[in-house]
């Protein structure tokens, strides 16, 4: 059976009006990343934290789906094959699109995570991420998003669904955080074509068999078609 596995990132969400992190006047070059995206910012300062997030999840309440991730929940749909959309994002914009089973390698903006006992809860995006921990009651909710030294989410899952990939495609990433900058490394192991969509070439380029550059709106629909 074909299976097609696809990685998305920033450059899917930027024509929905949310930021990308490395492009020009991206969220890097106005936060620190030290201080907002790392398990040591949040010790450090956690309602600096949880303002960077909480004006990220207003911003991310107000977006809507773009013709990029129509364009994926319709492959989704059609595909006679298994199509797995594995996303860098924490908008929660593929859903919202229709995708199924979306796998969130970097949490997602509409979760809380307990830093005391781990667990996770809904968090609506139109509130503050509330405390306690509705598990153990402490007072240490924070967002549920992976920074910088933590270990991404569905590992094992993703690592599986790439051996068997016959397809992988990168969309809307820098390919400059790992390890989802690998990931075509594992699709090439595996016997996958790759395919890279994006506005520019990534750092990784030069390992993907086709390319096509170009705002991801434009050029995700037309390769689906
Ligand atoms: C368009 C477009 C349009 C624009 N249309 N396209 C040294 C070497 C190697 C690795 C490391 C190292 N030192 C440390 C590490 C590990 C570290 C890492 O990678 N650091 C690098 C910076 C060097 N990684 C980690 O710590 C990760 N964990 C980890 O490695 O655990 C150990 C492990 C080992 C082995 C296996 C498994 C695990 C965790 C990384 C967590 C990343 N977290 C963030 C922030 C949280 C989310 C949030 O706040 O929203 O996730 S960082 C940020 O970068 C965010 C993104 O998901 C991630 C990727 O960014 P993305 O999506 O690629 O965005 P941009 O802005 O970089 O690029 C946008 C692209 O879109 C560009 O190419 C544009 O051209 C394009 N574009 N407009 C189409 N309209």
């Amino acid at each position: 059976m074909e299976k097609i596995v696809i990685l998305t990132g920033a450059g899917v969400s930027a024509e929905s009006g949310l930021g990308t992190f490395r492009d020009e006047g991206g969220l890097w070059s106005q936060h620190r990343i030290e201080d907002v995206a790392t398990p040591e910012g949040f010790a450090r300062d956690p309602a600096l934290v949880h303002g960077f997030y909480n004006a990220r999840r207003a911003q991310a309440a107000q977006a809507t789906p773009n013709a990029a991730h129509d364009a994926l929940a319709r492959l989704q749909r059609i595909f006679p094959g298994e199509v797995i959309v594995i996303t860098q994002n924490v908008d929660g914009l593929h859903e919202a699109a229709g995708s199924q089973a979306v796998m969130h390698m970097h949490g997602i903006l509409s979760g809380a995570l307990c830093s005391n006992c781990d667990h996770r809860w809904p968090a609506p995006l139109e509130m503050h991420v509330a405390e306690p921990c509705p598990a153990c009651h402490a007072p240490t909710a924070r967002p549920d998003i992976v920074w910088f030294g933590e270990m991404p989410y569905g590992m094992d899952d993703i690592y599986d669904h790439l051996s068997h990939a016959t397809l992988f495609a990168a969309i809307g990433t820098s390919g400059q955080v790992y390890p989802a900058a690998a990931f075509v490394h594992e699709a090439i192991a595996a016997g996958a074509k790759t395919v890279e969509l994006n506005l520019e070439p990534s750092a990784v380029v030069s390992n993907f068999d086709e390319t096509h550059f170009g705002p991801a709106s434009d050029i995700v629909p037309a390769w689906v078609e």
